[in-house]
């Protein structure tokens, strides 16, 4: 017994010995300072220039700024995970296509060339794709493509709509809304590659515009189940779904986390027109970002590292 401790010990010295070797040490160096993840600032669209324009603003409103000037219609816009790209949609080119620009609004380049209408993109978490709905003229699809707009893959084929997808921050699940059961939509998740599809909500209300909380715990999401629209959140199995807006008298839709999950941005009509508003991430503190009588909405936060 004695002898068989003894090896064991020496066994663990050995290892221990292995892993504090300076080679080793100096072979992966510790970094000094982990990126922190904030919330920077906020990008929707809004026609109160005349037609759907791509705009960026403050988190508390100020500083509206419009980043694109096309006559076309410019839309569903959306920052990549480092924040320093916005992707967006637009029928500049005759039909909605997927563009990219910088976060100034400069060198914007068409992704797609296709003659059907590319809407709702969305980042894969590591940023070297885009998931985004295709008509198919028999309902909608979802298509995954690289960044630059190669190599494009459908990963829906039915003849319902699969629309506005929206991936996990593990990179392995993407969210996304379905006709396919019921003609209101119902929540779904699946494989980043559209295998292991699960339906979250089965109900006769319209439940619609999932997304994964950056934590991966929740998934947000809208659904007029309660009377009209209001933002709620569920656990990612559709377990415990809970009313966070509570606002009985308006519609509260096209809700989005910010990038370090403490808050929700979302789009209510209160005062007779679309409206950006924020709220906690537990549906207190609700406030009013844009004021003009415009249609102000699809609202999406820019991560910012630090
Ligand atoms: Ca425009
Ligand atoms: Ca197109
Ligand atoms: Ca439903
Ligand atoms: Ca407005």
């Amino acid at each position: 017994m004695y002898a068989f401790t003894k090896t064991r010990l020496t066994i663990v010295i050995a290892l221990l010995t292995t892993l504090v070797t300076p080679s080793v040490l100096m072979a992966r160096p510790i970094p000094t300072q982990i990126p922190v993840l904030s919330n920077g600032k906020i990008v929707f669209q809004s026609d109160r220039d005349g037609n759907r324009e791509i705009y960026i603003m403050a988190p508390d409103g100020s500083n509206q700024t419009r980043l694109t000037n096309h006559a076309a219609a410019d839309v569903t816009p959306v920052f990549s995970p480092d924040g320093t790209k916005i992707a967006f949609c637009s029928d500049r080119d005759g039909n909605f296509e997927i563009y990219l620009m910088n976060v100034d609004g400069t060198d914007q380049t068409r992704l797609t060339t296709t003659p059907q209408n590319e809407l709702w993109p969305a980042f894969s978490p590591d940023g070297t794709k885009i998931v985004f709905n295709r008509g198919t003229g028999n309902g909608s699809e979802i298509f995954v493509m690289n960044a630059n707009g190669t190599n494009t893959i459908q990963i829906t084929a039915n003849s319902f709509a699969d629309d506005e997808p929206r991936w996990s921050p593990d990179g392995m699940r993407i969210v996304f809304q379905s006709t396919r059961h019921n003609p209101n939509y119902e929540i779904y998740v699946m494989n980043a590659d559209g295998t292991g599809v699960d339906r979250l909500t089965n109900n006769n209300f319209v439940d619609a515009v999932g997304s994964f909380s950056p934590d991966g715990s929740k998934i947000l999401f809208s659904s007029n189940r309660s009377g009209n629209y209001e933002i709620m959140v569920m656990n990612i199995d559709g377990t415990n779904p809970i009313n966070l807006s509570s606002s009985t008298m308006t519609s509260d839709a096209s809700c989005r986390w910010s990038a370090d999950g403490t808050k929700i941005i979302f789009v209510a009509a209160r005062d007779g027109n679309a409206e950006i508003y924020s709220m906690n991430a537990d549906g207190l503190l609700q406030t009013r970002l844009t004021v003009l009588t415009s249609v102000d909405e699809n609202p999406a936060w820019q991560p910012v590292w630090q």
